[in-house]
Protein backbone atom coordinates (compact mmCIF):
# COMPACT_ATOMS: atom_id res chain seq x y z
CA UNK A 1 0.00 0.00 0.00
CA UNK A 2 1.57 3.31 -1.26
CA UNK A 3 -0.09 5.42 1.58
CA UNK A 4 1.33 8.98 -0.07
CA UNK A 5 -0.22 7.89 -3.68
CA UNK A 6 -3.49 6.64 -1.84
CA UNK A 7 -4.06 9.88 0.13
CA UNK A 8 -3.32 12.37 -3.07
CA UNK A 9 -5.74 10.31 -4.79
CA UNK A 10 -8.30 10.83 -2.21
CA UNK A 11 -7.65 14.71 -2.04
CA UNK A 12 -7.64 14.40 -5.64
CA UNK A 13 -11.19 13.20 -5.49
CA UNK A 14 -12.24 14.80 -2.99
CA UNK A 15 -11.06 18.20 -3.42
CA UNK A 16 -13.30 19.90 -0.74
CA UNK A 17 -13.46 17.30 1.43
CA UNK A 18 -10.90 18.27 4.09
CA UNK A 19 -12.53 16.42 7.25
CA UNK A 20 -12.43 13.11 5.36
CA UNK A 21 -8.92 13.46 4.47
CA UNK A 22 -8.05 13.62 8.27
CA UNK A 23 -10.13 10.70 8.89
CA UNK A 24 -8.66 8.71 6.37
CA UNK A 25 -5.21 9.65 6.67
CA UNK A 26 -5.20 8.79 10.51
CA UNK A 27 -6.25 5.55 9.07
CA UNK A 28 -3.84 5.14 6.80
CA UNK A 29 -0.68 5.44 8.20
CA UNK A 30 -1.82 3.47 11.31
CA UNK A 31 -2.95 0.72 9.39
CA UNK A 32 0.08 0.80 6.84
CA UNK A 33 2.33 -1.39 8.45
CA UNK A 34 -0.31 -4.29 9.41
CA UNK A 35 -1.25 -4.18 5.34
CA UNK A 36 1.73 -4.32 4.45
CA UNK A 37 2.79 -7.36 6.02
CA UNK A 38 -0.43 -8.58 5.09
CA UNK A 39 -0.17 -8.49 0.67
CA UNK A 40 -3.57 -10.23 0.26
CA UNK A 41 -5.04 -6.73 1.42
CA UNK A 42 -3.56 -5.28 -1.49
CA UNK A 43 -3.75 -7.84 -4.03
CA UNK A 44 -7.83 -7.28 -3.72
CA UNK A 45 -7.14 -3.82 -3.20
CA UNK A 46 -9.28 -3.62 -0.57
CA UNK A 47 -7.85 -0.47 1.46
CA UNK A 48 -9.02 1.57 -2.09
CA UNK A 49 -12.16 -0.08 -1.75
CA UNK A 50 -12.79 1.07 1.25
CA UNK A 51 -12.14 4.69 1.04
CA UNK A 52 -15.17 5.04 -1.80
CA UNK A 53 -18.56 4.99 0.10
CA UNK A 54 -21.40 2.20 -1.20
CA UNK A 55 -23.47 5.02 -2.31
CA UNK A 56 -24.49 8.46 -1.31
CA UNK A 57 -28.22 10.07 -0.83
CA UNK A 58 -28.51 13.50 -1.40
CA UNK A 59 -31.88 15.27 -0.96
CA UNK A 60 -34.26 18.53 -0.56
CA UNK A 61 -35.93 18.83 2.76
CA UNK A 62 -38.70 21.55 2.77
CA UNK A 63 -40.70 22.16 5.75
CA UNK A 64 -43.05 24.95 6.92
CA UNK A 65 -41.48 27.08 10.07
CA UNK A 66 -44.19 28.29 12.56
CA UNK A 67 -44.54 31.74 10.76
CA UNK A 68 -45.78 30.13 7.54
CA UNK A 69 -42.96 30.23 5.33
CA UNK A 70 -41.29 27.74 3.07
CA UNK A 71 -37.98 26.49 4.79
CA UNK A 72 -35.45 24.36 2.17
CA UNK A 73 -32.37 22.22 3.71
CA UNK A 74 -30.26 19.44 2.65
CA UNK A 75 -30.50 15.91 3.41
CA UNK A 76 -27.99 13.33 3.08
CA UNK A 77 -27.60 9.85 4.00
CA UNK A 78 -24.01 8.00 3.13
CA UNK A 79 -24.02 4.24 3.07
CA UNK A 80 -20.75 3.56 3.47
CA UNK A 81 -19.99 0.18 3.87
CA UNK A 82 -22.14 -2.86 4.49
CA UNK A 83 -19.37 -6.05 4.02
CA UNK A 84 -20.07 -7.00 7.94
CA UNK A 85 -24.31 -6.26 8.25
CA UNK A 86 -26.89 -3.66 7.64
CA UNK A 87 -25.30 -0.09 7.68
CA UNK A 88 -25.70 1.39 10.72
CA UNK A 89 -25.15 4.98 12.35
CA UNK A 90 -26.51 8.60 13.32
CA UNK A 91 -27.90 11.32 11.97
CA UNK A 92 -26.67 14.76 12.69
CA UNK A 93 -28.73 17.61 12.21
CA UNK A 94 -26.42 20.59 12.27
CA UNK A 95 -26.06 23.94 10.89
CA UNK A 96 -21.68 22.73 10.04
CA UNK A 97 -23.34 19.16 7.98
CA UNK A 98 -21.89 18.79 4.69
CA UNK A 99 -21.24 16.28 2.76
CA UNK A 100 -17.35 16.06 3.82
CA UNK A 101 -19.04 15.80 7.72
CA UNK A 102 -20.65 12.73 7.01
CA UNK A 103 -18.13 10.59 4.93
CA UNK A 104 -15.32 11.29 7.78
CA UNK A 105 -18.35 10.30 10.04
CA UNK A 106 -19.45 7.24 7.81
CA UNK A 107 -15.79 5.93 7.56
CA UNK A 108 -15.04 6.18 11.19
CA UNK A 109 -18.26 4.56 11.31
CA UNK A 110 -17.45 2.01 9.21
CA UNK A 111 -13.92 0.93 11.64
CA UNK A 112 -15.89 1.78 14.71
CA UNK A 113 -19.19 -0.59 14.16
CA UNK A 114 -16.44 -3.31 13.27
CA UNK A 115 -15.01 -2.89 16.72
CA UNK A 116 -18.15 -3.32 18.32
CA UNK A 117 -18.22 -7.08 17.97
CA UNK A 118 -21.98 -6.83 16.49
CA UNK A 119 -22.19 -7.78 12.72
CA UNK A 120 -23.02 -3.68 11.63
CA UNK A 121 -22.27 -1.70 8.46
CA UNK A 122 -21.15 2.14 8.73
CA UNK A 123 -23.79 4.68 7.24
CA UNK A 124 -24.03 8.70 8.64
CA UNK A 125 -26.48 10.70 7.38
CA UNK A 126 -28.07 14.12 8.58
CA UNK A 127 -29.18 17.56 7.21
CA UNK A 128 -27.68 21.30 7.55
CA UNK A 129 -30.82 22.06 9.62
CA UNK A 130 -30.23 24.01 12.79
CA UNK A 131 -32.06 22.71 16.00
CA UNK A 132 -31.20 26.04 17.85
CA UNK A 133 -34.13 28.35 18.38
CA UNK A 134 -36.86 26.22 17.03
CA UNK A 135 -40.28 25.50 18.65
CA UNK A 136 -40.74 22.09 19.29
CA UNK A 137 -43.44 21.42 16.19
CA UNK A 138 -40.69 22.88 14.09
CA UNK A 139 -38.40 20.70 14.90
CA UNK A 140 -41.30 17.78 14.36
CA UNK A 141 -42.17 19.17 11.15
CA UNK A 142 -38.63 19.37 9.72
CA UNK A 143 -37.98 15.50 10.93
CA UNK A 144 -41.40 14.67 9.04
CA UNK A 145 -39.88 16.34 6.09
CA UNK A 146 -36.58 14.19 6.49
CA UNK A 147 -38.38 11.08 6.94
CA UNK A 148 -40.49 11.34 3.57
CA UNK A 149 -37.38 10.89 1.55
CA UNK A 150 -34.88 9.08 4.01
CA UNK A 151 -37.39 5.99 4.23
CA UNK A 152 -37.13 5.12 1.14
CA UNK A 153 -33.21 4.03 1.40
CA UNK A 154 -33.33 2.41 4.96
CA UNK A 155 -35.00 -0.32 6.36
CA UNK A 156 -33.69 -3.04 9.47
CA UNK A 157 -31.91 -5.59 7.44
CA UNK A 158 -30.93 -2.47 5.03
CA UNK A 159 -29.71 0.72 6.88
CA UNK A 160 -30.68 1.28 10.76
CA UNK A 161 -30.17 5.40 11.64
CA UNK A 162 -30.05 6.32 15.10
CA UNK A 163 -29.18 10.11 16.52
CA UNK A 164 -26.00 12.22 16.78
CA UNK A 165 -25.74 15.90 17.31
CA UNK A 166 -28.94 17.40 17.22
CA UNK A 167 -30.49 14.23 17.14
CA UNK A 168 -32.16 12.77 20.84
CA UNK A 169 -34.86 10.98 21.90
CA UNK A 170 -37.30 13.40 20.92
CA UNK A 171 -36.41 14.03 16.79
CA UNK A 172 -36.38 9.75 17.01
CA UNK A 173 -39.62 9.71 18.31
CA UNK A 174 -40.99 11.72 15.33
CA UNK A 175 -38.63 10.57 12.80
CA UNK A 176 -39.70 7.01 13.62
CA UNK A 177 -43.46 8.14 13.80
CA UNK A 178 -42.84 9.34 10.27
CA UNK A 179 -41.40 6.33 9.19
CA UNK A 180 -43.65 3.79 10.48
CA UNK A 181 -46.91 5.69 8.74
CA UNK A 182 -44.92 5.92 5.62
CA UNK A 183 -43.67 1.95 5.58
CA UNK A 184 -46.97 0.69 7.49
CA UNK A 185 -44.87 -1.50 9.66
CA UNK A 186 -43.26 -1.29 13.48
CA UNK A 187 -40.15 -2.83 12.66
CA UNK A 188 -37.38 -1.28 14.82
CA UNK A 189 -35.42 0.66 11.74
CA UNK A 190 -34.33 3.48 13.50
CA UNK A 191 -32.51 3.42 17.35
CA UNK A 192 -32.64 5.47 20.20
CA UNK A 193 -36.62 5.13 20.12
CA UNK A 194 -38.55 5.68 23.37
CA UNK A 195 -38.79 2.32 25.69
CA UNK A 196 -42.40 2.80 25.22
CA UNK A 197 -42.21 1.84 21.04
CA UNK A 198 -39.10 -0.49 21.41
CA UNK A 199 -36.42 1.53 22.54
CA UNK A 200 -33.84 0.08 24.30
CA UNK A 201 -33.29 0.78 28.01
CA UNK A 202 -30.07 2.99 28.67
CA UNK A 203 -29.23 3.60 24.85
CA UNK A 204 -29.36 7.34 26.11
CA UNK A 205 -26.80 6.59 28.15
CA UNK A 206 -24.83 3.94 26.65
CA UNK A 207 -22.12 6.32 24.95
CA UNK A 208 -21.00 8.13 28.03
CA UNK A 209 -21.31 4.96 30.16
CA UNK A 210 -19.02 3.14 27.89
CA UNK A 211 -16.69 5.60 27.72
CA UNK A 212 -15.95 5.56 30.80
CA UNK A 213 -15.97 1.67 31.09
CA UNK A 214 -13.23 2.50 28.35
CA UNK A 215 -11.53 5.15 30.35
CA UNK A 216 -11.86 2.61 33.46
CA UNK A 217 -9.83 0.17 31.13
CA UNK A 218 -7.32 2.12 30.29
CA UNK A 219 -6.83 3.35 33.75
CA UNK A 220 -6.62 -0.13 34.83
CA UNK A 221 -4.01 -0.94 32.16
CA UNK A 222 -1.68 1.39 33.74
CA UNK A 223 -2.60 0.09 37.92
CA UNK A 224 -4.76 2.95 38.32
CA UNK A 225 -8.21 3.53 38.70
CA UNK A 226 -11.09 6.63 38.15
CA UNK A 227 -12.02 7.52 41.93
CA UNK A 228 -10.65 10.84 42.93
CA UNK A 229 -9.86 11.85 39.40
CA UNK A 230 -10.69 15.68 38.13
CA UNK A 231 -12.00 15.61 35.32
CA UNK A 232 -13.10 18.40 32.57
CA UNK A 233 -15.82 17.45 30.06
CA UNK A 234 -16.63 19.46 26.76
CA UNK A 235 -20.15 19.75 25.44
CA UNK A 236 -23.64 19.56 27.47
CA UNK A 237 -25.64 17.08 25.71
CA UNK A 238 -26.36 13.56 25.56
CA UNK A 239 -22.80 11.84 25.44
CA UNK A 240 -21.60 15.19 28.27
CA UNK A 241 -24.60 13.67 30.15
CA UNK A 242 -24.04 10.07 30.10
CA UNK A 243 -20.31 10.41 30.98
CA UNK A 244 -20.63 12.69 33.61
CA UNK A 245 -23.12 10.49 35.11
CA UNK A 246 -21.12 7.46 35.14
CA UNK A 247 -17.87 9.40 35.75
CA UNK A 248 -19.64 10.93 39.09
CA UNK A 249 -20.62 7.47 39.59
CA UNK A 250 -17.64 6.45 40.17
CA UNK A 251 -15.91 8.25 42.21
CA UNK A 252 -14.49 11.06 39.97
CA UNK A 253 -14.89 14.87 40.26
CA UNK A 254 -16.01 16.34 36.85
CA UNK A 255 -15.65 20.08 37.24
CA UNK A 256 -16.03 21.26 33.88
CA UNK A 257 -18.77 21.12 30.99
CA UNK A 258 -18.95 23.22 28.25
CA UNK A 259 -20.82 24.76 24.71
CA UNK A 260 -20.68 26.91 22.03
CA UNK A 261 -20.47 30.12 23.98
CA UNK A 262 -17.96 28.88 26.79
CA UNK A 263 -17.30 26.59 29.55
CA UNK A 264 -18.40 25.83 33.30
CA UNK A 265 -16.05 25.11 36.20
CA UNK A 266 -17.81 24.15 39.16
CA UNK A 267 -14.87 22.81 41.65
CA UNK A 268 -17.36 21.31 44.12
CA UNK A 269 -18.35 18.48 41.00
CA UNK A 270 -21.35 16.90 40.13
CA UNK A 271 -24.60 15.96 41.60
CA UNK A 272 -27.84 14.33 40.69
CA UNK A 273 -29.62 18.03 40.83
CA UNK A 274 -26.63 19.12 38.28
CA UNK A 275 -26.37 16.09 36.32
CA UNK A 276 -30.46 16.66 35.70
CA UNK A 277 -30.23 20.15 34.71
CA UNK A 278 -28.16 19.36 31.82
CA UNK A 279 -31.02 17.85 30.25
CA UNK A 280 -33.26 20.76 30.87
CA UNK A 281 -30.54 22.91 29.08
CA UNK A 282 -30.36 20.34 25.81
CA UNK A 283 -33.93 20.13 25.44
CA UNK A 284 -34.29 24.17 25.87
CA UNK A 285 -32.66 24.22 22.06
CA UNK A 286 -30.79 27.10 22.71
CA UNK A 287 -27.26 25.45 22.51
CA UNK A 288 -25.68 27.49 25.75
CA UNK A 289 -24.30 26.37 28.61
CA UNK A 290 -23.80 29.96 30.47
CA UNK A 291 -27.79 29.03 32.53
CA UNK A 292 -25.55 26.31 34.04
CA UNK A 293 -23.47 29.16 36.45
CA UNK A 294 -26.86 31.35 36.95
CA UNK A 295 -28.56 28.16 38.36
CA UNK A 296 -25.81 27.02 40.38
CA UNK A 297 -23.71 29.29 42.93
CA UNK A 298 -20.51 27.11 43.01
CA UNK A 299 -20.21 27.22 39.08
CA UNK A 300 -18.55 30.32 37.01
CA UNK A 301 -19.23 31.02 33.41
CA UNK A 302 -16.12 31.11 31.55
CA UNK A 303 -17.53 33.17 27.92
CA UNK A 304 -15.43 31.75 24.28
CA UNK A 305 -12.87 30.09 26.07
CA UNK A 306 -12.63 25.90 26.13
CA UNK A 307 -12.16 23.56 29.50
CA UNK A 308 -8.80 22.32 28.07
CA UNK A 309 -7.16 25.28 29.75
CA UNK A 310 -8.30 24.02 33.12
CA UNK A 311 -5.74 21.74 35.29
CA UNK A 312 -7.13 18.31 35.37
CA UNK A 313 -6.04 14.67 35.82
CA UNK A 314 -8.89 13.37 32.97
CA UNK A 315 -9.75 15.35 29.99
CA UNK A 316 -12.82 14.19 27.81
CA UNK A 317 -13.75 16.02 24.91
CA UNK A 318 -17.38 15.39 24.02
CA UNK A 319 -19.07 17.63 21.75
CA UNK A 320 -17.70 17.92 17.78
CA UNK A 321 -14.70 17.24 15.89
CA UNK A 322 -11.43 19.17 15.93
CA UNK A 323 -12.36 20.69 19.47
CA UNK A 324 -9.39 20.31 20.91
CA UNK A 325 -6.35 21.60 18.57
CA UNK A 326 -2.52 21.43 19.27
CA UNK A 327 -2.18 24.50 21.58
CA UNK A 328 -5.14 22.79 23.91
CA UNK A 329 -3.04 19.65 24.25
CA UNK A 330 0.23 21.42 25.26
CA UNK A 331 -1.87 23.07 27.56
CA UNK A 332 -3.24 20.22 29.17
CA UNK A 333 -0.07 18.26 28.64
CA UNK A 334 2.16 21.10 30.49
CA UNK A 335 -0.93 20.90 33.42
CA UNK A 336 0.12 17.50 34.11
CA UNK A 337 -3.05 15.65 32.47
CA UNK A 338 -2.74 11.77 32.50
CA UNK A 339 -5.23 10.88 30.33
CA UNK A 340 -7.36 12.15 27.31
CA UNK A 341 -10.02 10.04 25.50
CA UNK A 342 -12.21 11.24 22.39
CA UNK A 343 -15.88 10.81 23.07
CA UNK A 344 -16.42 12.84 20.69
CA UNK A 345 -16.14 11.34 16.85
CA UNK A 346 -12.53 12.88 15.93
CA UNK A 347 -12.78 14.99 18.81
CA UNK A 348 -8.79 15.94 18.55
CA UNK A 349 -6.81 17.52 15.70
CA UNK A 350 -4.10 15.57 13.97
CA UNK A 351 -1.40 17.73 15.74
CA UNK A 352 -2.91 17.45 19.04
CA UNK A 353 -2.91 13.87 19.37
CA UNK A 354 0.58 13.72 17.96
CA UNK A 355 1.27 16.40 21.32
CA UNK A 356 -0.35 13.56 23.39
CA UNK A 357 0.95 10.88 21.77
CA UNK A 358 4.78 12.20 22.39
CA UNK A 359 4.31 12.73 26.10
CA UNK A 360 2.99 9.33 26.55
CA UNK A 361 -0.49 10.90 27.96
CA UNK A 362 -2.90 7.98 27.77
CA UNK A 363 -4.95 8.40 24.33
CA UNK A 364 -7.94 6.86 22.99
CA UNK A 365 -9.83 7.97 19.71
CA UNK A 366 -13.18 8.16 19.36
CA UNK A 367 -14.22 5.14 17.04
CA UNK A 368 -12.97 2.87 19.93
CA UNK A 369 -14.14 4.84 22.94
CA UNK A 370 -17.90 6.09 22.15
CA UNK A 371 -18.85 3.01 20.67
CA UNK A 372 -20.94 1.76 23.20
CA UNK A 373 -23.74 4.16 22.02
CA UNK A 374 -23.84 2.30 18.72
CA UNK A 375 -22.96 -0.91 20.89
CA UNK A 376 -26.05 -0.57 22.27
CA UNK A 377 -27.92 0.66 19.06
CA UNK A 378 -26.94 -2.85 18.13
CA UNK A 379 -28.27 -4.34 20.93
CA UNK A 380 -31.73 -2.26 20.30
CA UNK A 381 -32.12 -3.97 16.67
CA UNK A 382 -31.76 -7.38 18.56
CA UNK A 383 -34.00 -6.61 20.69
CA UNK A 384 -36.60 -5.28 18.34
CA UNK A 385 -36.01 -8.55 16.23
CA UNK A 386 -36.92 -11.10 19.22
CA UNK A 387 -39.65 -8.22 19.84
CA UNK A 388 -38.66 -8.69 23.88
CA UNK A 389 -37.23 -5.71 25.71
CA UNK A 390 -34.34 -7.01 27.91
CA UNK A 391 -33.42 -5.64 31.75
CA UNK A 392 -31.23 -2.80 32.23
CA UNK A 393 -28.61 -5.31 33.92
CA UNK A 394 -28.38 -6.91 30.90
CA UNK A 395 -27.78 -4.19 28.30
CA UNK A 396 -25.28 -3.07 30.89
CA UNK A 397 -23.52 -6.31 30.82
CA UNK A 398 -23.10 -6.63 27.47
CA UNK A 399 -22.09 -2.62 27.12
CA UNK A 400 -19.64 -3.44 29.64
CA UNK A 401 -17.68 -6.52 27.56
CA UNK A 402 -17.95 -4.79 24.27
CA UNK A 403 -15.65 -2.12 25.78
CA UNK A 404 -13.47 -4.34 27.35
CA UNK A 405 -13.48 -6.52 24.11
CA UNK A 406 -12.55 -2.90 22.38
CA UNK A 407 -9.85 -2.28 24.94
CA UNK A 408 -8.45 -5.73 24.69
CA UNK A 409 -8.15 -5.32 20.70
CA UNK A 410 -6.56 -1.91 21.42
CA UNK A 411 -4.08 -3.37 23.44
CA UNK A 412 -3.66 -6.21 20.72
CA UNK A 413 -2.89 -4.09 17.96
CA UNK A 414 -1.45 -0.99 19.43
CA UNK A 415 1.06 -2.16 22.01
CA UNK A 416 4.63 0.36 21.27
CA UNK A 417 7.29 -0.63 23.99
CA UNK A 418 5.08 -0.59 26.89
CA UNK A 419 2.94 2.74 25.54
CA UNK A 420 -0.46 1.72 24.28
CA UNK A 421 -1.13 3.45 20.79
CA UNK A 422 -4.71 2.97 20.69
CA UNK A 423 -4.91 4.69 17.33
CA UNK A 424 -3.37 2.29 15.70
CA UNK A 425 -4.95 -0.81 17.85
CA UNK A 426 -8.42 0.56 17.31
CA UNK A 427 -7.56 1.20 13.40
CA UNK A 428 -5.85 -2.18 13.37
CA UNK A 429 -8.60 -4.22 14.91
CA UNK A 430 -11.46 -2.61 13.06
CA UNK A 431 -10.23 -2.97 9.90
CA UNK A 432 -9.11 -6.59 10.30
CA UNK A 433 -12.47 -7.86 10.18
CA UNK A 434 -14.24 -5.56 8.09
CA UNK A 435 -11.01 -6.29 5.04
CA UNK A 436 -11.36 -9.77 5.62
CA UNK A 437 -15.12 -10.07 5.07
CA UNK A 438 -14.52 -7.94 1.97
CA UNK A 439 -11.65 -10.62 0.58
CA UNK A 440 -14.94 -13.59 1.97
CA UNK A 441 -17.62 -11.38 -0.20
CA UNK A 442 -15.49 -11.11 -3.48
CA UNK A 443 -15.02 -8.08 -5.60
CA UNK A 444 -18.95 -6.83 -5.88
O1 LIG B 1 -21.31 8.29 16.30
C1 LIG B 1 -22.04 7.34 16.67
O2 LIG B 1 -21.59 6.22 16.87
C2 LIG B 1 -23.47 7.62 16.84
N1 LIG B 1 -23.89 8.75 16.63
C3 LIG B 1 -24.41 6.51 17.24
C4 LIG B 1 -24.82 5.73 16.05
C5 LIG B 1 -25.86 4.67 16.29
O3 LIG B 1 -26.26 4.06 15.30
O4 LIG B 1 -26.28 4.44 17.42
Amino acid sequence: MNVEKLLADVKAKNPDQPLFYQAVEEVLETIKDYVAEHPIYDEHKIVERMLEPDRIYQFRVEWIDDKGEIQINRGYRVQFNNAIGPYKGGLRFHPTVTLDTLKFLGFEQTFKNSLTTLPMGGGKGGSDFDPKGKSDREIMRFCQAFMTELFKYIGPDRDVPAGDIGVGGREIGYLYGMYKKLASENTGVLTGKGAQFGGSILRPEATGFGAIYFVENMLKAKGDTIKGKTVAISGFGNVAWGAVTKATELGAKVICISGPDGYVIDETGFNQEKIDYMLELRASNNNVVAPFAQKFPTAKFVAGKKPWEVKVDIALPCAIQNELGESDAETLVKNGVQLVCEVSNMGCKAEAIAVLQKAKVSFAPGKAANAGGVGVSGLEMSQNAEHLPWTAAEVDQRLHAMMDSIHANCVKYGQENGYINYVKGANVAGFIKVADAMLQLGVC
